[in-house]
């Protein structure tokens, strides 16, 4: 059963503490991206680092391989313990993201099948399986997958083995958490938590299908 992972597409450094400190005790990780970032610059990892949880930043990497080194290097400096980058630039370009991971001690997933409908278009099935695969070939940590489409984790499972699957798409983007998570190793939840009138209690209720 997986991992719960906040998903903190939150616009302003306020709003970000407070949701981080009340859905911290139920919490492995804490996902921020360009929303937050974009809002209150990198350095937000410093006080959310304070909670003692491990931060994500998902940037989607997706460059040559020197500007990717490049974020990432940024990324690994400013505290966080994991990045997140496409696979579709190529495995040089993951390589460049797994290498910063590895000189900092961290982790990098690669995304390999996108949650939402339009993804249907380029990013998933025979696409999809060839970025697990060539995650792993990377010597990625793991891989992206949707909790919208619980037979295609299962199908990317088979091609990853063991490595990690951390997944998006419970709640506000209708995947059911119930469904998904002994396929998975990590639940990515946003909406679901950060707009919750209690995101407290709602980080409580996705809590119970933590290991
Ligand atoms: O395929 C993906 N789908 C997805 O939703 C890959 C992602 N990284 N995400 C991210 O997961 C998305 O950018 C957001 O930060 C989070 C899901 O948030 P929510 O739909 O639970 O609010």
């Amino acid at each position: 059963m997986p991992d719960l992972i906040l998903a903190l597409d939150v616009l302003s450094r306020e709003e970000a503490l407070s949701v981080a400190e009340a859905a911290a005790p139920h919490l492995d990780a804490i996902k921020i991206g360009y929303p937050l970032v974009l809002a209150a610059g990198l350095d937000i990892a410093a006080p959310l680092s304070e909670f003692g949880i491990p931060l994500i930043a998902d940037f989607k990497v997706a460059d040559i391989p020197n500007t990717n080194s490049l974020i990432a290097q940024q990324v690994f400096a400013a505290g966080f313990f994991a990045i997140i980058c496409q696979g579709f630039c190529g495995s040089d370009s993951v390589a460049a993201c797994v290498e910063a991971a590895d000189d900092a001690g961290g982790e990098c997933y690669v995304v390999a099948e996108m949650s939402h409908p339009g993804a249907l278009e380029f990013l998933s099935g025979k696409n999809a399986e060839l970025l697990a695969q060539m995650a792993v070939d990377a010597g990625a940590h793991g891989i992206i997958a949707p909790a919208t489409r619980p037979e295609r984790v299962q199908t990317l499972r088979a091609i990853i083995g063991d490595k990690k699957i951390l997944s998006p798409g419970v709640g506000a983007q209708g995947g059911d958490p119930e469904t998904i998570a002994p396929l998975i190793d990590g639940m990515i939840v946003g909406r679901s938590i950060y707009t919750a009138e209690d995101p407290a209690e709602a980080a409580r209720t996705y809590a119970r299908f933590r290991r």
